[in-house]
């Protein structure tokens, strides 16, 4: 069992993109995140990162901050933001991430001559595509292309919500979803997700409908993977149940990024190595930066009220 903290320090960080973000309307150029300090009375230190990603946190790195400050200074909070209870759960472990970061898929971007270029760099037989960030025609002729190139590769497409259904059902009708492993959250109204499944045959995966707070797990036909962001569901906890009800109904998890730096990278890897051995966790994103986490400021550290 572990010691109670003693002291803990807050600090903050920047890090710069090699190209921007765009999440919608959203344009991201620079990623800022706090660090987590705990040093505890048996002298041991854990470390997190707290950095909600916003388009996709409910909560603000402002809101984050306030929460952490308040809770270090001994206010109870009635829940955590996830990213939050991410960031305290990593530091109250107690030990460092264990491992170094290997990305068990590279995500690609852009057109055809660009996909290339990313899958002979990685030498690998597995990637994850965006789509439905151009006419689904479009897209329906960029997955082909792939396909036909390395007859060996295998794609995990990720649409975001973007289609309607009539567009994700000329796109799966059009590609061989032998080769598919799944489609993450392929339509905008994602309660039709089952219904696509049973009418295409294609596999889903969901991502940003776990990150509901209504959102109860329950399987339905054609149900292939949930993509867990841990900076975005939270407590460690609600990640392990997670991953225990989907394996149950053979449903794969796959624990991936929300931009976090390397070290909160580090510590998703380091809980995928544990919750999902067999599948390896998203974590390509660290390409996007074109440095380190830098300008780390120092804000404040905080005596644990016993
Ligand atoms: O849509 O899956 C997404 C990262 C941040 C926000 C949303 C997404 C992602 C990723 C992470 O794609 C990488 C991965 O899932 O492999
Ligand atoms: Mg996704």
């Amino acid at each position: 069992m572990l010691c109670n903290w003693q002291s803990a320090t807050l600090s903050r960080y920047t890090q710069a993109l090699h190209t921007p973000l765009q999440f919608g309307p959203l344009q991201i150029t620079h990623r800022h995140g706090l660090y987590l300090e705990l040093h505890f009375t048996d002298g041991r230190v854990g470390r997190g990162e707290i950095a909600p990603l916003p388009g996709f946190s409910d909560e603000t790195l402002e809101q984050a901050e306030q929460q952490i400050r308040d809770y270090l200074q001994g206010h109870a909070q009635r829940k955590l933001y996830p990213s939050v209870a991410f960031g305290m759960d990593c530091a109250m472990a107690g030990f460092p991430p264990n491992s170094p970061i290997v990305s068990g898929y590279p995500l690609l971007n852009g057109d055809f001559a660009h996909c290339q270029q990313i899958l002979s760099l990685h030498n690998t037989k597995l990637a994850k595509l965006k789509v439905a960030r151009q006419s689904p025609k479009q897209d329906v002729a960029l997955i082909n292309q792939l396909l036909e190139h390395d007859p060996e590769l295998r794609l995990r497409l990720d649409a975001n919500r973007g289609w309607i259904w009539n567009q994700a059902i000329y796109v799966l009708e059009n590609i061989d979803l032998s080769r598919i492993d799944y489609i993450e959250e392929p339509l905008m109204n994602s309660q039709q997700c089952a219904l696509l499944a049973q009418r295409t045959g294609a596999g889903i995966g969901l991502d940003e409908t776990l990150q509901d707070s209504s959102y109860r797990y329950h399987y339905f036909e054609g149900l292939r993977c949930l993509v867990i962001k841990p900076s975005l569901l939270g407590p460690w906890r609600v990640c392990a149940n997670l991953v225990e009800q989907a394996h149950a109904d053979q449903v794969s998890c796959v624990l991936s990024s929300a931009y976090e730096s390397e070290f909160g990278l580090q510590w998703i890897n380091t809980m995928a190595k544990q919750y999902t051995p067999d599948q390896a966790p998203g974590l390509d994103t660290l390409k996007a930066f074109s440095e380190q986490a830098a300008n780390i400021e120092e804000l404040e550290t905080f005596q644990h009220k016993l």
